[in-house]
């Protein structure tokens, strides 16, 4: 951080990001503290996700004009607004010049610039609500040095939420409203685009807005009405920034969901080429300009593992879940191939039909964790093996399908038609998810375990990992009904039933380590398959205990929300741990 300072009732920080790039008008970054909030635990665990305000990149100069030697500091100068409304961006307000921050991005799809302008149009209206200005001083710098006219609209609710004015919009005409009537107009800042919309007998190109759901939604139906397209930087609660988490969730209007990291945060309306946003797998496959790399130096050949006879590089592999490889190619581009961080990717739980997954809010931070409601959402089985089967064949790493299934014969359907490809190495069989209410939980039950596998077994010679539920008296009881149905090997744990806030789901992240490991010594007690230990794994060390306590293979999950190259960092730590102790 190289400026912290109060801006109305906010406050301006500014960054400087080494290594770029530099971002565009819209885009957002993760934010931490360094060593991410230097709590091992506690709250804030997640970073917060923040819209960049302003952006310079910064000469390597090594002299000030008159001469005093400075820092060869270059690099992309980073503004921010920020109000602290609770534990992380409290902590972010506390920052002080020279403190380091921990940065993801620049993330997202920016603004795109009007398409048509008309000689004569009145360009551009640009609306901004509270904290929202942030993305619209970026844009509006960007359109004036395109010499596109843009006119501002900003609105604040009182003086307490308001500030960044004379910081981010200085030398700039703005027209004001304010809820209290503290400044400019007396209402909301959309009575004063609905008066330009209604007195503009220039054409108006195309609104950008940025602020609060109400306001969103309302500059969304004059622009309607107005026939105007709009282009809204929305907000949702997000634990990763870069399609891992699915817990950003906005309704696309059809029933079905968009994840605001990768489709947004700004959405088109109308959309553009009949999609909002919509995340193709040609996208998927174009390599973006992405925030740096998630990996870290990959391990080497000593920590070659068998696994099930699937020979893995390192013991470190997903959770499924927790990380979308087709998103995270998208944003990071071909460098996440190169530097993979799993030995191993297993997929987000599919099932036979395409499923949206559940309503928002889906996430909650707690001490040490978070608490998801994600439910489930995938393209459905031949949806899976027509669209995302052919990108995930071509990761570097050997490819484990998560499968769940409401009965044993549609279970079945789904492992007899992925036995057939080629790019599936092995099944993990997900009898334990805690978000979906289909009546009975197959892993939660021993009988029902031993005859879904003494079903699946026959149709496949790939290997069945059966995923167990720490949420039940004796998980090792289900571990040995596994093994006997002819199981390759058990997973575990999936997250733990909680609630906390507005959702009730699967808590995970460091909070459930020790119940993690309590619950893999006791199946490997139990069993003699090799198990994949998963639950609050952050560090070489977290994982070093996993297979101290019976595990074979380790899987990152939650960690990877909070640092996409978590997985590669863990085996690396790990192989110095085993290194040292050789
Ligand atoms: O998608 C989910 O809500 C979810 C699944 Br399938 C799972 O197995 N575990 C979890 O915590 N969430």
């Amino acid at each position: 951080m190289t400026d912290s300072r109060a801006s109305g009732g906010y406050r301006v920080f500014s960054l400087l990001d080494r290594e770029g790039p530099e971002p565009e008008p819209g885009h957002f970054y993760m934010l931490a503290t360094q060593s991410h909030w230097e709590e091992a635990g506690g709250r804030p665990f997640l970073p917060r996700a923040l819209s960049v305000a302003d952006a310079q990149s910064e000469p390597r100069s090594r002299f000030e004009p008159h001469g005093e030697p400075k820092l060869d500091r270059g690099g992309v100068r980073l503004d921010f607004l920020i109000e602290g409304v609770g534990p992380g961006t409290d902590r972010l307000c506390e920052l002080e010049p020279g403190e380091n921050v921990w940065l993801n991005g620049p993330l997202g799809n920016g603004f795109s610039p009007p398409r048509e302008l008309s000689a004569g149009a009145a360009g551009a209206i640009l609306v901004g609500g509270g904290i929202g200005i942030a993305p619209l001083a970026l844009w509006r710098r960007r359109l004036a040095a395109r010499n596109v006219p843009a006119r501002v609209l900003l609105g604040f609710r009182d003086e307490e939420h308001s500030g960044g004015l004379d910081d981010l919009f200085a030398c700039c005409e703005v027209a004001l409203a304010s809820d209290d009537g503290h400044i400019g107009h007396h209402g909301h800042v959309t009575d004063l685009l609905s008066a330009m919309l209604d007195g503009d007998d220039a054409q108006t190109g195309v609104v950008y807005a940025c602020g609060p759901p109400p306001m969103l939604d309302a500059v969304q139906a004059l622009c309607t009405s107005c026939e105007v397209a709009c282009e809204l930087a929305m907000e949702s609660p997000m634990a990763c920034g870069f399609g891992a988490c699915y817990g950003c969730a906005v309704p696309k209007g059809d029933g079905t969901y968009l994840r605001l990291c990768v489709d947004g945060p700004v959405i088109q309306h109308p959309p553009a080429g009949g999609v909002v946003g919509g995340t193709t797998p040609e996208d998927a496959l174009a390599t973006a300009g992405g925030g740096g790399s998630p990996a870290a130096t990959g391990p080497a050949g000593r920590d070659a593992t068998d696994f099930c006879g699937i020979q893995l590089e390192h013991p470190v592999i997903n959770a499924s879940g927790t990380f979308d490889a087709i998103a995270a190619k998208r944003v990071y581009g071909d460098e996440l191939l190169e530097h993979f961080p799993f030995s191993a990717f297993v997929s987000k739980t599919i099932t036979l039909e395409p499923r949206a997954g559940n309503a928002p809010q889906r996430i909650w931070e707690t001490p040490a964790g978070m608490i998801n409601s994600i439910g489930l959402p995938n393209r459905g089985l031949e949806g899976f093996m027509a669209e995302d089967l052919p990108l995930l064949g071509e990761l570097p790493v050997p490819l484990i399908v998560s499968v769940m299934a409401s009965g044993r014969d549609d279970f079945g359907r789904m492992v007899s038609a992925l036995d057939q490809r080629d790019e599936v190495t092995a099944f993990e069989l997900n009898v334990s998810c805690p978000n979906v209410h289909s009546g009975l939980i197959v892993g939660e039950q021993p009988s029902e375990t031993v005859a879904l596998l003494e079903t699946l077994r026959p149709l496949t010679a790939k290997p069945l990992i059966v995923k167990l539920t720490p949420n039940v008296a004796d998980p090792a009881a289900v571990a040995v009904a596994a093994e006997e149905g002819g199981a390759d090997a058990v997973s575990l744990i999936n997250t733990v039933k909680a609630s906390g806030g507005t959702v009730t789901g699967g808590l995970s992240g460091p909070a459930i380590r020790p119940i993690a490991i309590a619950q893999v010594k006791a199946v490997a007690a139990a069993v003699g398959l090799p198990i994949v230990g998963m639950g609050g794994v952050c560090s070489g060390a977290d994982a070093a205990e996993m297979l101290a306590a019976g595990a074979t293979l380790v899987a990152v999950g939650t960690e990877s929300f909070r640092d996409p190259g978590a997985g590669a960092r863990i085996a690396a730590e790990l192989s110095e741990t085993s290194e040292r102790s050789r």
